[in-house]
């Protein structure tokens, strides 16, 4: 199978193009990517040079760049994980999340419009569907996102829902729960709080640390892509959950005595804008299909909270240049 990934220097593109390379070593691995602050060649530093697998830097929000790959590799696949991601970012500066997260999205789609490919997967998120209290979102559930990242993603997710309907094309939509795992950028929740508590910094939570997300190991979102790509239903909504929510403040706890540090590293700061209270899913179409997760919760953020620890040269110049500025803006001001 000849597969385009997009964005697949980030955090989850990193670790399923490893997935899949290691698992089917016949598939060939397009990675296209813009390689922004959170693109990172270091995450695919044991894939780099493999026969089967080759990066192209480019920028899926220009439409010439994305239909001359079209046209120049016959893909059977395409999976797109390329996108502006941070929540706090894209309320400090949204363009961006409008370029890569709807025009990218719609560059891709006319891509799989004028060529013929098989199936397109459009990785996305739980938070198009807003904060839900009690209960739990499924397919059919109305998008009323709050930040713009999330409202990026819905618009991005409603053109696929069109390019289905309008021109039958065999897209997949999925709505992922939040991902952890090794190799995420060290500005979201779980990565930056052990790398701060490595550097024997405080953590800082936003509001009461009481908002509540659903967690998935990154390795059980490649094992669900992976089924979706051979087995989903093209024209399909899936949601990818665990069912395993946690407020912030017991993530936190989990990570402090991990690493064996005291509450006292707690900062509590001033909310996020529009801060999501909760997100759940109701996954029970996928799992109806046939995938289940395969990793405990606990174990899985020991490993995570492992590799952290063992891999400072990946993270540490992370931490520095424009991430520095970025920190000191969000958090010091
Ligand atoms: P990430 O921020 O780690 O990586 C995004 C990647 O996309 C980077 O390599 C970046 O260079 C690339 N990229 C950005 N703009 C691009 C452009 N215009 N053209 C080409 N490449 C571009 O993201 P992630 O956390 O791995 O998320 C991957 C996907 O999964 C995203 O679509 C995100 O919305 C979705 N998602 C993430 C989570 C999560 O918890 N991280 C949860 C649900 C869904
Ligand atoms: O410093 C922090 N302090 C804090 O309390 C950060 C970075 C986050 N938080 C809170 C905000 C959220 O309630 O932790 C929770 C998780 O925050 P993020 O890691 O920023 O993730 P979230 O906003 O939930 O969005 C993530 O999951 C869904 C990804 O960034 C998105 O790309 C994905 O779509």
């Amino acid at each position: 199978m000849n597969l385009l990934i997009t964005g697949g220097a980030g955090f989850a593109g990193s670790n399923f193009i490893r997935h899949i390379i290691k698992k089917y070593p016949n598939y060939k691995i397009i990675n296209l990517d813009k390689l922004t602050y959170a693109g990172n060649l270091n995450n695919l530093k044991d894939i780099e040079g493999k026969p089967n697998y080759k990066f192209i830097k480019g920028d899926i929000a220009d439409q010439r760049t994305v239909l001359k790959i079209f046209r120049n590799y016959q893909f059977d696949a395409v999976i797109n994980y390329a996108a502006e991601t941070h929540v706090d970012r894209s309320i400090s500066d949204p363009e961006d999340f409008i370029k890569t997260d709807v025009l990218g999205t719609y560059n891709l789609l006319e891509g799989i419009k004028q060529f013929t490919i098989s199936k397109y997967i459009q990785i996305s998120t739980d938070e198009v569907f807003g904060s839900i209290k009690r209960g739990k979102f499924t397919e059919k559930s109305p998008f009323k996102p709050s930040s713009p990242y999330s409202a990026s993603k819905a618009s991005g997710d409603l053109l696929c829902y069109a390019y289905i309907k309008t021109y039958k094309l065999p897209i997949i939509v999925t709505h992922s729960c939040n991902f952890y795992g090794p190799y995420q950028y060290p500005e979201k929740l779980i990565p930056l709080f052990i790398t701060n508590l490595l550097e024997d910094k405080k953590v800082p939570l936003y509001g009461d640390g009481k908002n509540v997300r659903e967690w998935i190991y990154v390795l059980d979102h490649c094992n669900a892509i992976d089924f979706l790509l051979h087995k989903g239903m093209l024209g399909e909504i899936y949601n990818i959950g665990t069912g395993v929510e946690k407020q912030n403040l017991e993530i936190t706890k989990i990570i402090l005595d991990e690493l064996g540090k005291n509450k006292k590293m707690i900062e509590f700061i001033k909310d996020r804008p529009a801060h999501d209270l909760r997100y759940s899913l109701d996954s029970n179409k996928l799992k109806k299909l046939g995938w289940e997760t395969e990793y405990n919760f606990k174990e899985a953020m020991r490993e995570t909270i492992r590799w952290y620890s063992k891999n400072e040269w990946w993270w540490k110049p992370l931490k520095s240049g424009e991430y520095l500025e970025y920190y000191k803006k969000q958090y010091l001001s």
